[in-house]
């Protein structure tokens, strides 16, 4: 299987930190790809009518897209527990964990457009205050509710690709009065799957 990926998304990171976790990152070839509303990648297009990253290549199969999906299916194709809670309550927590992550994502990409690559003269800053309310928002969701002691689920992964993204485009402070999500966040960031993914480098806008 081929990961079309990039170092700089949380979404391609959460898939293969998932990937390491499940004991299959052996077999993915990893590929960097650049992807951005405002230029084109063809060869993302191919694979995904959304033209973003992540996108798992598959053998004589369909190709997957979105990182929510490619996880799901990973967590098929491993014999150890499944990360995705099959039923009960831990279900939905770990998918409502995994959802607030990818608001904090989408959320922090839409601050960026709005402060650094729109034109000056098109920007609104209400609206980059309004998508920075419910990143915070967000982050004290999580002090109260993240289930720290449980044993690590998607909701997880996603919370500390999120979170280590947020602190690698330093968009907003977690660290301040959260201090069960911080002492978490720090011991999770030690696992070989993050260690084995640093973020790095900028998103590409223009040819
Ligand atoms: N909901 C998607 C989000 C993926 C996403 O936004 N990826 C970004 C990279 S961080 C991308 O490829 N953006 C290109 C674009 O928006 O055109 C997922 O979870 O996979």
């Amino acid at each position: 299987m081929k990961l079309l990926y990039q170092t700089h998304s949380p979404y391609a990171r959460k898939a293969l930190v998932f990937a390491h976790e499940a004991g299959l990152a052996n077999g993915i070839e990893v590929i960097h790809q650049e992807t951005s509303p405002t230029l084109r990648n063809e060869e993302v297009f191919a694979m995904n009518p959304l033209g973003k990253v992540p996108v798992l290549v598959r053998p004589r199969l369909a190709p997957i897209f979105e990182s929510d999906v490619i996880c799901a299916y990973f967590d098929t194709l491993h014999s150890g527990r499944k990360m995705i809670p099959e039923s009960g309550e831990a279900r939905w927590h770990a998918l409502q964990v995994q959802a607030i992550a990818q608001g904090i994502c989408d959320a922090g990409i839409f601050v960026r457009w709005e402060t650094l690559r729109r034109p000056e003269n098109l920007r609104y800053p209400p609206l980059t205050d309004g998508y920075l309310a419910k990143v915070t928002t967000s982050f004290d969701w999580l002090e109260r509710h993240l289930d720290v002691e449980s044993a690590m689920h998607i909701g997880h992964i996603a919370i500390a690709t999120a979170l280590s993204w947020v602190e690698f485009r330093a968009l907003a402070d977690f660290r301040t009065r959260r201090p069960r999500l911080v002492k978490w966040f720090d011991e999770f960031e030690k696992r070989p799957s993050m260690q084995a993914t640093p973020l790095s480098g900028e998103t590409h806008d223009a040819a």
